[in-house]
């Protein structure tokens, strides 16, 4: 009987074991999944068939001819999936989601280095699908349909792998599905089409929460944002009020590249000097995810996470925001963006309206000629010294926001703009780095010199902030080299997720410039700001606390579900001394309460955003 199906269902046990060896093979060398022992490779190797037995025995229902029309249909898709997802984790270390297939035109960055993704390895993915179309042609058919006792037994064992599976998932890790945050943990456990397949889910539920939230919705929230408000300190609350905010987005600056030399050559002379005279936060950890800058602008504007899955300045733009924006103009701020990109870029044009921004300069507003472009666009200092003279005009106070563009990928300079020596690894992207940020240390440098020109220095406050990491994963050999370390952990990397904050106070930060070593993070900046502008926060519904303020926790929670406090860095289910990177055996007492307020955290934000909350914010 057992040698019967297999005989005569021959093309559709032959379609499951090639496309689960071309699955593997992918998991194996398209994707650097963290294996740390025998059972979570068996879980990896086996987790393919899980989808594929039950998918692929659909076709035990059809006509033989259309079945292997099917299954070679199918094929091609994964075939395609495995290579799209290749790719794109080739450059961003991660899988591709729902929402960012929308905002393709987005992945500018992949764009320009796609021949160098394209691994030609992929062609071998192709010699299956040829022997199939070939065996398809040529192989005469049975003929004969399987009885529906052997379509039941079939299906009984579909279930039982997806069982097994799952079962050895927990076993291995606990909970697993419930730390659905970290993309990388589902794909090594449940399965890279699985986890489409469940992305799609819940993109669809999120799609229903807008419709079935009231008012109810909105109190539990704001019981627990209310709870977890720290009183601003009387010290520093409203130093600043009434200056102008020039809030200046770093790209891709990680914390890293702060205080360190390259061939005996300082990366940022400037902001080491900055800091001197400034308020620097250098455990401040930036939160973003596949929205990447736009992210850092949500978070900065609003204290509420990014979406898990794509990003909220494509998904989310509809929906009403209490931004930091709109606050400041109830105190007589103007505000505006500055950045020498297209405005449809990232969705901006929509998302800053909604935001309540009032004007937007974006490329169009600059003077761009070949001359004065590298990269991605209209060069930093160019953008700066251009922006300053366009600040100059607006009435005061006001908010701007100014996005830099040089440190992008794939970080190009022109020779005489590189300041010092390349770095000397393996990878080529680290040792450009650190002249684009050479580069981008300079710019400011002249920034500040233009504004202490045109007036406007002395009556704002200055803030720096990186928005995301600018080396991925992909590096690891290279910035380990370059730490000084002999290999990246998870705590590796969940540390090299710090970026700068340097808050400048002329006047004030000068006299009395402080390094706060606190664990913080971008969710914090917006209570922070508007404290020290005067503006109190208390009664709005977002998270994040002042980071001036006594009652303050330290805490920052990453989009992954991954967290840091003062004594622990909690990622991929590993609980790490964060002074040290020692592993902790009793995650359960040391991270388990953290881990609960995180996941808490990151429920409730989602739940504002999917359910579009603030519209029911009445104050
Ligand atoms: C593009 C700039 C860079 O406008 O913000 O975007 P990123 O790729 O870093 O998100
Ligand atoms: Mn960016």
């Amino acid at each position: 009987m057992k040698e019967q199906f297999f005989k005569k269902q021959w093309f559709l046990c032959l379609s499951i074991f090639f496309m689960w060896m071309k699955t593997y093979f992918i998991y194996k060398i398209g994707f650097d999944l963290q294996i740390d022992n025998w059972l979570q490779e068996l879980i990896l190797f086996l987790n393919p068939l899980s989808f594929l037995i039950p998918v692929f025995g659909i076709t035990l229902y059809f006509r033989e001819k259309t079945q292997r029309l099917f299954l070679i249909g199918a094929n091609v898709i994964l075939t395609g999936v495995l290579i799209s997802n290749s790719i794109f984790y080739g450059f961003y270390i991660d899988f591709i989601t729902i929402p960012v297939l929308f905002q393709a035109k987005n992945l500018g960055g992949l764009g320009s280095s796609f021949q160098e993704l394209f691994d030609p390895m992929f062609i071998a993915l192709f010699f299956d699908l040829a022997l199939l179309i070939w065996l398809a042609k040529t192989r005469r058919r049975t003929g004969i349909k399987p009885s529906p006792r052997a379509v039941k037994i079939y299906y009984m064992a579909a279930v039982g792998m997806t069982l097994f599976n799952i079962a050895l998932s927990e076993l291995e890790q606990p909970r697993f599905l419930t730390y659905s945050y970290d993309r990388e943990v589902l794909v090594k456990n449940i399965g890279l089409y699985q986890f489409h397949f469940l992305d799609g889910i819940s993109q669809t539920f999120n799609l229903t929460q807008k419709a079935v939230a009231d008012e109810n919705s909105l109190a539990t929230i704001e019981n627990y944002t209310n709870a977890d408000y720290s009183k601003p300190n009387q010290d520093m609350f409203g130093i600043a009020k009434g200056r102008n905010v020039i809030f200046v987005t770093l790209e891709s600056t990680q914390n890293f590249v702060i205080h360190e030399k390259v061939n005996g050559e300082d990366i940022t002379p400037f902001m080491n000097d900055l800091i001197k005279k400034s308020y620097y936060f250098d455990h401040f950890y930036q939160q973003t995810e596949q929205g990447k800058t736009s992210d850092s602008e949500f978070i900065v504007a609003n204290s509420l996470y990014p979406s898990l899955s794509g990003s909220v300045f494509f998904t989310k733009s509809e929906n009403e925001y209490n931004s930091m924006y709109k606050t400041l103009a109830k105190h007589d701020y103007t505000s505006s963006v500055f950045h020498a990109n297209h405005k449809k870029f990232w969705n901006r044009d929509v998302m800053y309206k909604s935001l309540g921004i009032d004007s937007f300069f974006d490329v169009e507003h600059f003077n761009v000629t070949p001359e004065n472009s590298t990269g991605w666009g209209l060069k930093d200092e160019e953008f700066l010294t251009q922006s300053a003279d366009l600040m100059k005009d607006l009435p005061q106070p006001f908010y701007s926001s100014l996005i830099t563009l040089t440190n992008h990928f794939p970080f190009q300079i022109d020779d005489k703009d590189q300041l010092i020596d390349e770095y000397d690894s393996d990878s080529e992207v680290l040792n450009r780095y650190v002249t684009t940020v050479r580069y981008q240390d300079e710019s400011l440098k002249h920034f500040f010199a233009k504004l202490k020109a045109n007036g406007l220095y002395d009556q704002s406050v200055i803030v720096l902030m990186g928005d995301h990491y600018g080396i991925s994963e992909a590096h690891n050999e290279a910035l380990a080299q370059f730490l000084g370390k002999e290999e990246m952990t998870p705590y590796d990397t969940v540390q090299l997720q710090r970026v700068p904050l340097i808050i400048h106070i002329p006047g004030i930060t000068d006299k009395d410039p402080q390094t706060i070593s606190d664990t913080s993070g971008q969710m914090d900046v917006k209570p922070t700001l508007l404290h020290l502008l005067g503006i109190d926060t208390k009664g709005m519904v977002h998270f994040g606390n002042d980071l001036f303020s006594k009652e303050r926790m330290p805490f920052a929670v990453l989009r992954n579900g991954s967290f840091i406090t003062d004594d622990y860095i909690y990622t991929k289910n590993i609980c790490y001394k964060q002074k040290t990177g020692e592993i902790i055996e009793d995650a359960k007492d040391k991270c388990g309460p953290f881990e609960e307020k995180a996941n808490e955290e990151l429920s409730l934000s989602d739940k504002i955003i999917n359910g579009d909350l603030l519209r029911f914010y009445k104050k």
